[in-house]
């Protein structure tokens, strides 16, 4: 299905006399404050996260999974639901591919349909965390670390048939995420595992087109719960940097353990130019996946709050990161929760915009903690929501996409096309 520009008009219209009102108002509090309102919306309007292909059916767990009808059977559905996404957002111009979950078998036609739906290539991904049909060797005990060096070459392999993939769908980056670890202390050589891994990412690193990238994400347990063999930033910030100028650290907001500061991580590794790739999700306990800000909305804006400290202080060149949301699970409608998320790092990324800068780096030369931290509280306690409305409004989508999800009753829709026992491919 396709949403039109006449239908996103339509709705717009009916929300126009109250959203004059309110984006007044914002405006005036913020001009006050010496905030360029049209700056910081036009900086909102300019955001856009990628959707990984997987995302786009019911999310399920370990324990099963509860199908929601309508779901995207192909890739070509995937891309169209992402082209949803997009004309209702504004924000998600651009498809995360997962190889071998979704192979672009004919890529000229997978081309014309993106460009159709508006939609473009951002990261690949790899999958060597479970073996396909008819694999000569198994991962159960790694891919790139594993101590056979033939299982090595096969991950390795994939991985440049994963880049190759990329480069006709005009995607510019790789993303490894690797399960390879143990699960009791004494399977695995520690230092060999890590030596091994360096060497096959090398091999990998030395297949990429000179324009792309390589992100490296980490993450402290599962699906091992011993040991993983890039448990943290540093592991992920060494490999980057053996690797050379093209590799990169990705951060996934749930690859951490509890209460880490994934803010100081952000700013340590923007400083170093390495923060190449970002997973957006939230969580409670582990990595729950859940919507982006739906637990900790504070957090998310104090990493906002360093993101944009980081690009307005980029004496390193750290490209912008490329984002996606990285969240599945079982008990929404998949896109409602995409445009729920879209809407938590839009909220998060214009209050950290409205951080007054100068106030905060004079509290801080001052050693005023209090003044400090209320810089910050002035900044988060902003009711954003008119300025979102208006970045959605200048780039022609839908000034509040989950009503308009329900108003233009999309996923009836979808059941109708598509028949309600369609189950997507992915996690
Ligand atoms: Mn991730």
């Amino acid at each position: 299905m396709k949403i039109t520009k006449d239908q996103i008009d339509s709705l717009n219209a009916g929300r126009m006399k109250r959203h004059s009102v309110q984006y007044s108002y914002c405006k005036e509090q913020c001009e006050a404050a010496g905030i360029d309102m049209d700056w910081v919306t036009n900086q909102v309007a300019a955001f856009e996260v990628a959707i990984p292909s997987w995302a786009l059916g019911a999310g399920g767990t370990r324990f099963g999974r509860f199908q929601y009808g309508g779901e995207p059977g192909n890739l070509y559905q995937k891309i169209e639901d992402i082209g949803v996404l997009h004309a209702l957002s504004g924000s998600a111009g651009e498809v995360s591919l997962h190889i071998p979950w979704d192979i672009p078998e004919d890529t000229d036609r997978i081309l014309r349909h993106a460009d159709q739906c508006g939609i473009g290539f951002n990261a690949m991904n790899s999958n060597t965390f479970q073996d396909q049909p008819g694999q000569s060797l198994s991962y159960k005990y790694g891919s790139l670390c594993h101590v056979d060096a033939g299982v090595r070459r096969l991950a390795v392999q994939h991985n440049k048939e994963v880049i190759d993939y990329g480069v006709q769908l005009g995607s510019k980056s790789l993303t490894v995420w690797l399960a390879d670890g143990s699960n009791f202390p004494g399977q695995l050589n520690f230092r060999r595992a890590l030596q091994n891994t360096l060497q096959s990412l090398r091999e990998i690193y030395d297949h990429l087109p000179a324009d792309w990238s390589m992100f490296i994400e980490y993450k402290p347990y599962e699906p091992n719960f011993y040991s993983m063999v890039i448990p943290d930033w540093g592991t992920s910030h060494f490999l980057a940097n053996r690797l050379g100028e093209q590799a990169f650290s990705l951060v996934d907001l749930g690859h951490h353990l509890p209460n880490t500061n994934i803010e100081q991580i952000v700013a340590t590794l923007m400083m170093t130019g390495k923060l190449g790739g970002f997973h957006f999700n939230d969580s409670k306990y582990g990595d729950d996946d859940l919507t982006v800000g739906s637990i900790k909305p504070y957090q998310l804006f104090l990493i906002f709050n360093e993101l944009v400290y980081g690009f307005n202080h980029n004496e390193s060149n750290n490209p912008v990161p490329a984002w996606m949301i990285d969240a599945s699970h079982n008990v929404k409608d998949p896109l409602e929760d995409l445009l729920q998320s879209l809407h938590a790092i839009e909220t998060a990324y214009a209050k950290a915009l409205l951080v007054d800068q100068v106030a905060l780096e004079d509290a801080q030369s001052k050693n005023d903690v209090v003044a400090a931290e209320r810089v910050l509280h002035e900044a988060f306690q902003q009711d954003v929501r008119p300025i979102l409305a208006e970045a959605r409004k200048r780039r022609g989508a839908a000034m509040a996409p989950v009503e308009a999800f329900r108003t233009l009753d999309v996923r009836n829709q979808l059941i109708r096309e598509r028949g309600s026992q369609q189950t997507a491919t992915g996690l």
